[in-house]
């Protein structure tokens, strides 16, 4: 799916700023900023929690010369549920939060201004990804109210997270462009895939490089191959982006043109090691959320900005996109600074018994979760759509497709092989997959992990276990992660996840007190003391870079306090720690 950009033959309006907003059944409109949530926009409790239906609109303006034009809509992201409505009109309807969608509005609009109109919903259940609660009660004054309890540790934040846009495109128009290629040396072969639609005779390639020099030509069909000498790699925190102007012809005349940026660069998976370009590569960085003040999870273009210049700063070259696609906005960031990311589902919270003792009906707690669950059809949904929108990317090298998922429990391994094999089949560039283990799911219970290219583990031995006992964590640390190399001899292990929560600004003497910063950095030591000495270890993504909000709970003090930077990105203690570790590992090569 190609991301919204002005060219010669398309227009673009950004329909970014205030909107109005309501919830559903309230009469009075109310004015709301898009992109953001709407939860911590509108003050009282009973709106930051708000579970169920609302609606957004606003106007827009077409020109006559827009109007000879094909005209979409296209979202970036709505969380969860979205039917849109342009002038009274119902276009189209998408179900998940974090992936886009387009309609055509070519029949809908007309001169002048236009209304919007998107009815929208927040609720998550058995069936979608993440997976929610849900439950109706009746409040005190007798009215029935949804509610929707997190099955995974952070807010259900919700509204139009993403920009929205009015996109012409030409009556003849590229619908895709799809890039895969081969490298041997210093001369790539390149192929493209077309999908064009209406009436052409044919298409025209011009690849350019960083300096706006043409470097590769072709003119043909929906398949052409392309080859470029002397080819610049893509490679970590060292990015280098062509540029692929695609024009769509008939009789001598240009109908569209489209340029998509990419990179080049190998990933392969050989003797416990993750080679790119060929080199051992070592994971230093984070798993991540979008989530700031104001904002909430929508979009915001700053944090991007200071979060990759922080982790600059740090040494970091990867992250994680937990627990869900993050915006096509910080996708094209990772690609121009050289981030390496492993690229996340939504499926989220797909174990059933993980707070058994806290599920209310103890006959549901016996249930298992891949008989309890209905989440196949949006786990496809949602892994066709996140392959189909970053395919194209270099800075992607794997694709994780759930986040600990509960992998110890009958059914697991039959539940997940097909979704392996589809995103393998989706992904022309066939990048490794996997999906991040939990502690549950140790090695030896675990079912899932024949299938994964990777060993991802999240670990909190000295945390959620041996609790401020590292020496203890250490022991059992190492333990699983040899049980782990003897069960997989050939796949490298890295943490998707280690941590500890920790208070800014909370000290002690004794560097074994939990939730202080002395804590978190002997937390970090205990762990690097075991991992630098395992050549099979190949990467270690903190959890998490910033602290976040979650939904209420005894062990979350306004939220998950994992992070090395508070929400406001001051850094703790261990920021500075991880930025001295960072600078002194190399990105390649560190265990050899
Ligand atoms: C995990 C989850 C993550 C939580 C984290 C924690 O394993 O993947 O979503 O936030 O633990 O802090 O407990």
């Amino acid at each position: 799916m190609l991301y919204p950009l002005a060219t010669e033959t398309r227009q673009l309006i950004d329909l970014s700023g205030e909107w109005q907003f309501k919830f559903a059944n309230h009469t009075d409109w109310q004015p709301i900023a898009v992109p953001a949530s709407f939860n911590d926009q509108l003050v009282l409790s009973e709106c930051k929690n708000y579970v169920g239906d609302f609606c957004y609109q606003t106007e827009f303006y077409l020109t006559p010369a827009m109007l000879k034009e094909r005209i979409f809509i296209r979202f970036g992201s709505v969380s969860h549920f979205a039917q849109v409505r342009i002038n009274d009109q119902t276009i189209g309807e998408h179900q998940g939060g974090f992936t886009p969608f387009e309609f055509e509005i070519t029949q809908a609009v007309r001169l002048g201004k236009n209304l919007v109109r998107v009815d929208g919903n927040n609720i998550l259940n058995n069936s979608t990804l993440p997976v929610g609660n849900y439950s109706e009660y009746q409040n005190e004054q007798g009215e029935m109210r949804k509610k929707v309890s997190e099955n995974f540790d952070f807010f259900n934040y919700a509204g139009i997270h993403r920009p929205v846009k009015i996109w012409t495109k030409p009556q003849s128009y590229i619908e895709d462009i799809t890039i895969t290629y081969e490298l041997e040396q210093t001369r790539a072969q390149v192929n493209v895939a077309l999908m064009l639609q209406g009436d052409w005779d044919s298409a025209k390639i011009r690849i350019f490089d960083e300096n706006d020099q043409e470097v590769a030509y072709s003119e043909g069909l929906v398949c052409q191959q392309l080859t470029i000498e002397n080819v610049v790699r893509w490679q970590p925190r060292n990015a280098y982006l062509y540029k692929m102007q695609v024009m769509l012809y008939q009789n001598e005349q240009c109908l569209d043109s489209y340029t998509e940026t990419f990179g080049m660069r190998t990933v392969e998976i050989k003797d416990n090691q993750f080679l790119i370009n060929d080199k051992p590569f070592y994971f230093k960085g984070y798993g991540r959320h979008e989530d700031t003040h104001f904002n909430g999870r929508g979009l915001n273009n700053a944090a991007n900005i200071l979060d990759t210049n922080l982790m600059k700063w740090q040494g970091a070259n990867s992250f994680r996109t937990s627990h869900y696609p993050y915006s096509e906005e910080m996708m094209r960031l990772a690609d121009r600074e050289g981030f390496v990311v492993i690229d996340e589902t939504t499926a989220v919270g797909l174990m059933h018994n993980f707070g058994a003792g806290l599920i209310n009906d103890p006959a549901e707690q016996d249930i298992n979760t891949w008989q309890k669950y209905t989440t196949m059809e949006a786990h496809r949904q949602v892994i066709k759509e996140l392959i189909q929108r970053d395919k194209n990317y270099a800075c992607v090298v794997m694709w994780s497709i759930a986040n600990e998922p509960s992998s110890a429990e009958e059914g697991a391994y039959e539940y997940f092989k097909p979704l392996f094999d589809l995103a393998r089949e989706c992904d022309p560039q066939k990048r490794p997959c996997c999906f991040v283990n939990i502690m549950l799911a140790p090695a030896g219970k675990d079912l899932v992990m024949a299938l994964s290219d990777v060993i991802c583990l999240n670990r909190y031995y000295g945390w959620y276990v041996n609790t401020a006992d590292l020496s203890q964590a250490k022991k059992a640390l190492q333990a699983e992660l040899e049980y782990w190399h003897t069960l997989f001899p050939n796949k490298p292990i890295m943490f998707t996840e280690y941590g500890a929560d920790t208070v800014a600004g909370l000290h002690d003497m004794d560097f074994n007190t939990p939730f202080t910063e002395e804590f978190q950095i002997e937390y970090y030591k205990a762990h690097h003391e075991v991992i630098d000495k395992l050549p099979y270890f190949i990467g270690e993504q903190v959890w998490n870079f910033a602290d976040f909000q979650t939904k209420y709970g005894t062990f979350r003090v306004q939220g998950n306090k994992k992070g090395l930077f508070t929400r406001t990105r001051e850094p703790k203690m261990a920021a500075h720690y991880f930025k001295e570790r960072w600078n002194s590992i190399p990105h390649f090569g560190y265990k050899s």
